[in-house]
């Protein structure tokens, strides 16, 4: 089902007006009433007048994380606090979070944009949503709250943690959908299987899982072990939380951007300059309707590229490619670019190994060494030591092939590497300690 005919299969020619609109709206009001918008934009030689096309985008100053901070918690707001009526922040792994903040307008909205997102992924009104991403200032669990209700499904907010109870709430609600992270579906999965629940006693038919990276051959693993369709979400709390893309259940084949509030660029990384469609580099965001914490060309560090050909679910919003990493989680291994997705696209693809593993970067003398320690079954587990060491050989070289660098694997037993409840920490890098 399309929760919004009229915008979200809208010709293209008419989307592109309504976003030059509002982009004119959303620069004027930057400009107007916040500051260092207004600062970067006159170093940068440029007013809101010249904005005239949808191209003159790119004359517009990128917005960083660092902007962010330099104005935290609240700077950046267009909006007096009295009118903000809910903040959310993004935990960050080192130092201050970064705070975003919503009027009731934005509340509204994203509960608008949750909602035609749960109907992209093929959730409907009747269906039980087992809502298991984080509530608090983490996006996710509200955020996938208020887009339930909207579409009028049956929420439970039963947030991260307690996995065996949650598989019991799952199986006496009769929970229709899961939404969690895919660490996490994954760890749900595993406590069934030992548990000995059969996922097909449960009703669940769809996962809406995302806020972290994971492979197709991920994808594959969830739907096979959980006998669900498993549809990738994405979203940051800087542009407004979950709900700023997603697959839909007819192709599972890119994720649709809900164009008419968000406008993408892909840009080169390291020049900044705006790459043609199709071509792979960093993802920005220009948000068009956020009142309280709009944001004029955001650089999300999220590696992608745009499609820009017509999907047979009737959409016309162009897609996005599911993100293959970060520009800041590239890891430079002996001077070799590395992605942790590479890593688990290879690990997913051999039979023996489970889909629980980790990165550990560390330096031995001037030289990086990368380890990476996967699980193995029981059975795998307890077989002759030649036969582990065989297996630890081959996984080494075919990553070898995949990477062009070598690294070690070190085989662990069944459930040695901690389960994640939220977003998994795949990667040690102790070269930065
Ligand atoms: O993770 C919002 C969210 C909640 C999205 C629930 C989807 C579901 P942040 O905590 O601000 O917000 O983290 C945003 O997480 O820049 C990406 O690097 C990563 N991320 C989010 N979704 C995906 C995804 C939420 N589907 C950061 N695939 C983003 C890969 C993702 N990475």
């Amino acid at each position: 089902m399309i929760w919004n005919e009229e915008y979200e299969t809208m010709p293209r020619e008419a989307l592109e007006a309504i976003q030059l609109k509002r982009l004119q709206h959303v620069v004027e009001r930057v400009y107007a009433t916040v500051e260092p918008y207004r600062k970067k934009m006159q170093q940068a030689g440029v007013r809101p007048e010249d904005i005239k096309r949808l191209d003159d985008l790119r004359r517009l100053p990128f917005t960083t994380k660092d902007d962010l901070r330099d104005n935290y918690p609240f700077g950046l707001f267009t909006v007096p606090l009295e009118r903000v009526v809910r903040v959310h922040a993004s935990s960050g792994t080192t130092g201050k979070p970064t705070v975003v903040g919503y009027t009731k307008r934005d509340i509204d909205t994203w509960a608008e944009l949750m909602a035609r997102t749960l109907a992209c992924a093929g959730v409907h009104r009747g269906d039980v949503v087992h809502n298991a991403y984080g509530y608090g200032l983490f996006t996710g669990g509200l955020g996938f709250h208020y887009g339930a209700e909207r579409l009028g499904a049956t929420v439970i907010p039963i947030s991260g943690g307690n996995t065996k109870r949650q598989i019991m709430i799952m199986k006496d609600f009769g929970s229709t959908v899961l939404t969690c992270t895919p660490s996490y579906a994954l760890n749900i999965a595993d406590v069934m299987k030992q548990e000995g629940i059969d996922p097909s006693d449960l009703k669940i038919r769809v996962g809406v899982f995302g806020a972290e990276p994971w492979s197709e051959n991920m994808r594959e693993e969830i739907e096979r072990k959980l006998g669900i369709d498993a549809i990738d979400i994405y979203g940051l709390s800087e542009i407004i939380g979950p709900g700023v893309s997603v697959e839909c259940i007819e192709q599972k084949r890119g994720l649709h951007i809900f164009e008419d509030h968000f406008i993408p660029e892909i840009i080169n990384p390291e020049t900044g300059e705006v790459l043609p469609p199709g071509e792979t580099g960093e993802l920005v965001f220009t948000t068009l309707t956020k009142e309280a914490f709009p944001v004029i060309r955001y650089r999300t560090r999220d590696i992608t590229r745009l499609i820009t050909e017509p999907c047979t679910c009737g959409r016309t919003l162009y897609r996005m490619e599911k993100i293959k990493g970060r520009t800041d989680d590239m890891l430079i291994i002996r001077g070799v670019n590395v992605f942790p997705s590479q890593i688990e696209h290879v690990l997913m693809s051999i039979e023996e190994v489970e889909p629980h593993y980790q990165i550990i970067i560390d330096k031995e003398g001037a030289l990086d060494v990368m380890e990476v320690q996967v699980e193995v079954s029981e059975e795998i587990f307890s077989d002759e030591i030649k036969v582990l060491e065989r297996l630890a050989k081959r996984i080494e070289q075919e990553l070898k092939e995949t990477l062009a660098v070598s690294c070690r694997v070190k085989l662990v037993e069944p459930r040695s590497i901690q389960r994640s409840e939220g977003k998994a920490k795949r990667v040690i890098d102790k070269r930065k300690s």
